[in-house]
């Protein structure tokens, strides 16, 4: 059964799920997301919230990235898994998953999305406080970091799938400084992780949109 990816390269939700795609060579069909194409219109019928991904699996309609690596690692099982078998092990890796999520690419995002904001609509409150957020998650987490090579249990996940795209975008809008080595270091294990690095690299042609002005590095 071949699968369709609603999704874009540049965005990191689109990127968390391209990584266990790529990590079990999964083969899937791009369904490119520009404005206006036909991709879109079928997506916008598919999930009228209009997020990206979406996954298509035979007449399984599946959204919200979480759910589509969990689902890819029911389904579509292979040598790399991203949710351990064990409960516990499986709800620490859930745990980080929604760290990575709300408190790293949701204070992101609010930072990016108000630079394409007209002047009139700005939220500076908003984005202080997406800030400070992120100030105190790149603190909590490069405690956890700490002599871990992976954020769950040492072994890569689901959570690093999530960490990858969050902290690379994370980084450019609001830059993770030296003050947190554990988590630099994690970013560049990240970043040199085959999967996530091809990702990036899919990505790459797109940087030039980066509402906030991409940074001239990964
Ligand atoms: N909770 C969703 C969030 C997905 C999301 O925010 N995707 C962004 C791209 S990174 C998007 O679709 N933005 C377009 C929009 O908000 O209209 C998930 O985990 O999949």
């Amino acid at each position: 059964m071949s699968l369709e990816l609603y999704a874009h390269p540049f965005s990191s939700y689109c990127q968390k799920v391209l990584i266990p795609l790529y990590e079990n060579d999964i083969p899937f069909e791009l369904r490119l997301l520009e404005p206006g194409n036909a991709a879109s219109a079928e997506h916008a019928a598919r999930w009228p919230l209009r997020r990206m991904p979406v996954l298509v699996d035979g007449d399984r309609t599946v959204v919200e990235a979480s759910i589509i690596v969990e689902h890819l690692d029911l389904r579509h099982r292979g040598r790399v898994r991203l949710v351990p078998d064990d409960p516990e092990a499986a709800l620490d890796v859930r745990m980080m998953d929604r760290v990575f999520d709300n408190y790293v690419m949701t204070p992101m995002q609010k930072i990016v999305l108000d630079a394409i904001r007209p002047p009139e609509h700005k939220d500076a409150q908003g984005v202080a406080d997406a800030r400070t957020t992120l100030d105190t998650a790149y603190r909590w987490l490069d405690g956890v970091l700490g002599g871990h090579e992976w954020a769950a249990r040492d072994v890569f996940s689901l959570a690093d799938c999530a960490a990858a795209p969050a902290l690379f975008y994370a980084d450019w809008a609001h830059p993770i400084g030296d003050a947190f080595p554990n988590l630099r270091a994690y970013r560049r294990r990240l970043l040199a992780r085959p999967s996530f690095a091809r990702a990036v690299d899919d990505a790459r042609p797109y940087r030039p949109y980066f509402p906030l002005g991409a940074p001239d590095r990964d």
